[in-house]
């Protein structure tokens, strides 16, 4: 069942709202944020010449460095006095992205992650356990917002402490867990080694976001909990969690939020609209926000959009989930590929736990790449063995061959139980 009515609305009444909320953001952007005013000038658009979103390829992007060049509130549209909460999202380098929210923005995030929860199939009388960072990552207050508008409860543990989480898990019957995918894989071996089989923890659904997942990623995440794995997106400067989400029913693309951000796919290098149903990158500009409204934003996430109504019954758009990001591109010797693109491929392969690591160096002017992969802890075959196995499916799948390849013992490879996994280490 849809939380709201939008969710199963007749495109063209989704369209109308778009059009309305559309107008109404790019007035308030042009009136109230010099950067937006000074751009669309420059581009000789003016908030009149936007009637509906067929107009909104006329209007300029927004880059995750402009974030930066307007630290920290250059791209507010409101008086400080009327701004009611302030994020951030650190980048590895410069200034975080600040991004602020009046009351009403709250208002509209805490109900875009309701409809998420109950789109995952999060219930009032299910208890949340919400293990996403609190602060000022978006992960935290967005689950909790969100729960907490649904009417479930709420267990606002955050990330790591991970005995607490299994002891806290067992003893109050947590029914959802909401956390990175990689977090929901330590949990599992942590409970393992606690002496607990992970099947058998109450959780039946895992809400996963903040960090790529491949289809081999959920469903070890589903078989070694045996749960429903949920996947969960959004940004920061968009909102935070709960610009889209999978349903419970069909788990086939990510309901996105369309009447709240409006979203479209581009080719990364051009910029250009790609055709419908082509993968590029997501641009999202948003329809109902106040204090800081976002035109166009280059997500850099790859996606592809469809628009056919989903087996659920929403009519709202879904997203493909995201499994690269266009900067996270891999050029090696010729051929492009996706660090998500070799986690697909070993993956697969059984005896290769869940955990690798992708090291990129520089030498005599050539790009040199190592690949590190763990040993699962039931492995049939020894590490000589499987390198082998890994080394010639990586050739067959991609027709890629790292410069080394280092097959390590099971719990080798460093976990993280606080924060967003990091398996690409570029020394270049
Ligand atoms: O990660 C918000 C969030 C919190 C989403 C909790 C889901 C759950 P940021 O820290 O600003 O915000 O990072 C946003 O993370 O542009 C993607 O590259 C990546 N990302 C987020 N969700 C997913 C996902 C939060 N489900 C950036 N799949 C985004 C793949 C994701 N990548």
């Amino acid at each position: 069942m849809a939380y709201t009515e939008i969710e199963t609305a007749d495109r063209s009444e989704i369209r109308a709202v778009q059009n309305e909320r559309l107008q109404e953001t790019v007035r308030n952007a042009y009136a109230n944020v010099e950067f937006y005013r000074e751009q669309m000038d420059e581009l000789g658009v003016e908030p009149a010449d936007i009637e509906s979103v067929a107009d909104v390829t006329k209007l300029p992007t927004t880059r995750k460095e402009d974030f930066r060049d307007q630290y920290p509130d250059g791209l507010f549209a409101v008086d400080h006095s009327e701004v009611r909460r302030i994020h951030a999202s650190s980048g590895t380098t410069g200034k975080p992205k600040i991004v602020a929210y009046t009351e009403d923005d709250l208002a509209v995030w805490s109900e875009a992650m309701a409809r998420s929860l109950a789109c995952a199939g999060v219930e009032p009388d299910h208890l949340v356990q919400n293990a996403y960072g609190y602060g000022l990552f978006t992960g935290g207050a967005g689950l909790q917002q969100g729960a907490e508008t649904l009417g479930a409860a709420l267990l606002p543990i955050g990330g790591g402490q991970t005995e607490k989480q299994i002891e806290m898990m067992v003893d109050l019957g947590s029914d959802v867990l909401a956390c990175t995918p990689s977090y929901s894989l330590y949990i599992a071996e942590k409970a393992e080694q606690l002496g607990h089989d992970p099947r058998d923890l109450p959780v039946s659904t895992v809400i996963f976001g903040a960090e790529p997942c491949t289809e081999p990623m959920r469903e070890e995440i589903e078989r070694r909990l045996d749960v429903t794995g949920i996947d969960l997106y959004g940004l920061s400067e968009i909102v935070g969690p709960g610009v889209a989400i999978e349903c419970h029913e069909a788990q086939d693309g990510l309901h996105l939020w369309e009447d709240r951000f409006y979203p479209e796919v581009v080719n990364p290098d051009t910029g250009e609209p790609v055709e419908e149903g082509q993968e590029g990158e997501l641009v999202i500009t948003t329809l109902s926000k106040d204090a800081l409204p976002v035109l166009r934003y280059r997500t850099g996430d790859m996606t592809t959009l469809n628009y056919d109504q989903c087996e659920c019954g929403r009519t709202i758009v879904r997203m493909d989930n995201v499994t690269g990001r266009a900067d996270d591109l891999l050029i090696v010797r010729g051929i492009n590929l996706y660090p998500s693109q070799i986690e697909d491929v070993i993956l697969e392969i059984d005896d290769v736990a869940p955990y690798y690591r992708i090291d990129l160096y520089e030498r005599n002017n050539l790009d040199v790449i190592e690949l590190t992969v763990e040993q699962d802890e039931d492995a049939q075959r020894d590490r000589d063995e499987l390198q082998d196995v890994v080394f010639d499916r990586l050739d067959a799948v991609l027709a890629f061959t790292p410069d080394s390849l280092e097959i390590v013992e099971p719990g080798a490879i460093e976990r993280t139980e606080v924060g967003k996994v990091k398996r690409v280490y570029d020394h270049r």
